[in-house]
């Protein structure tokens, strides 16, 4: 009789087992981030004003992940982003846009919405919202773990931040002790969220075409990433697109290098080909398991003046920014960031216009992954 009852139980166990298996497991997570103070001061021309604010929602992105069966899962990643206009730009005064209770209200985006497949041979095929991974800053998400506001050639539609729905297909080499993860995407190919909107539709009738690699010898890692399509809606103005990067660990040490560049054949607001080109470097040192000191410098060029989002009007923009920080390991899943961003903006309008934002702007914030 007990033997039956362990047979039994046994069979029970195994056919439970068997359908947990196959209905595999719901994961939930996700990372939300606060700012508690803001502080911004400096010159617009030579007027000097400052502003500051205190505590700040920032973003809370939710992640869920459902294994449909062994080979298929489904991914859905809403962020809910705070829409308010810390970070100075052209147009207005040092620190006014630290106090605007009246755009203080949320959007939200879908990250990510994808199903995945994974097929033979080690290959992974996913379709949908996918967020590709042109940068390592943008596109991997590593700014998060070291800035509350990131830095502006990452930042970017059109340098690092590539944000679009379509097909990628991912695998892994392995050969002669590199390791070398290889995506291939074919997108809608939009070229910026502010000009066209949301990431759910298609811009015209032909895919946005890309590859990235990130080779790995060692201690380096490197990143390449090139694509090509047309983002006009008659599909005849090209664009290109691309990415190289450079990550290498020493000891404490760590240095992490991108640069991005685009050009979008006659987007400009006269018709003029539109060229932004964006670098950054990054130097990290690891002072013990909770404290990490950072160095960043960033700097972007691009050959248009914008005054409304969307509209690149002739003229030139540089961005030249210095960020010392540190950032505070309270837990294992808890950060509390210190950012100094230093920076020098220029624009210069076809009319011959000039406007310097030369300010100092320190933020301190959280960041906790759940
Ligand atoms: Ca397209």
């Amino acid at each position: 009789m007990q033997k039956k009852l362990l047979v039994l139980c046994c069979a029970c166990i195994m056919m439970i087992g068997s359908q947990l298996a196959f209905a595999g497991q719901t994961r939930v997570g996700g990372q939300l981030k606060l700012t508690v103070f803001d502080y911004a001061d400096g010159t617009r021309n030579s007027l000097a004003t400052s502003g500051y604010t205190g505590f700040q929602f920032t973003e809370a992105d939710l992640y869920f992940n459902q294994e449909i069966n062994d080979k298929v899962s489904v991914d859905i990643e809403p962020a809910f982003e705070a829409t308010t206009m810390p970070t100075p730009g052209f147009g207005r005064n040092v620190g006014t846009g630290l106090i605007l209770p009246s755009a203080a209200s949320v959007s939200v985006e879908f990250r990510r919405a994808l199903v995945k497949y994974l097929l033979p041979q080690g290959y992974e095929l996913s379709c949908g919202i996918i967020k590709p991974r042109f940068s390592w800053e943008y596109g991997a998400e590593l700014f998060y773990q070291d800035e509350i506001v990131g830095g502006k050639s990452s930042q970017n539609d059109l340098l690092g931040a590539m944000r679009d729905s379509g097909v990628e297909v991912y695998k892994s080499f392995e050969c002669c002790g590199i390791s070398l993860p290889s995506y291939v995407y074919a997108v809608n190919g939009l070229p910026s969220s502010a000009q066209f909107g949301a990431v759910y539709g298609d811009n015209n009738r032909n895919p946005f075409l890309m590859v990235h690699v990130e080779p790995e010898i060692g201690a380096l890692k490197l990143l390449g990433s090139v694509g090509y399509g047309t983002w006009d809606a008659l599909d005849i103005k090209s664009v290109n697109r691309w990415a190289a990067g450079l990550d290498y660990s020493y000891q404490k040490w760590n240095l992490r290098t991108e640069c991005f560049a685009g050009a979008w054949q006659g987007m400009g607001s006269t018709g003029q080909d539109v060229l932004p080109l964006g670098y950054y470097a990054k130097l990290f040192y690891r002072v013990n398991p909770w404290l990490r000191a950072m160095l960043h410098y960033d700097i972007v060029d691009q050959n248009y003046a914008t005054a409304v989002p969307g509209v690149y009007a002739p003229g030139r923009e540089t961005y030249q920014t210095i960020t010392p920080g540190v950032q505070f390991q309270v837990a294992d899943s808890a950060q509390f960031i210190v950012q100094w961003d230093i920076a020098n903006w220029r624009q210069t309008k076809a009319s011959g216009a000039v406007e310097d934002l030369n300010f100092n702007r320190l933020v301190l914030g959280w960041r906790v992954v759940f």
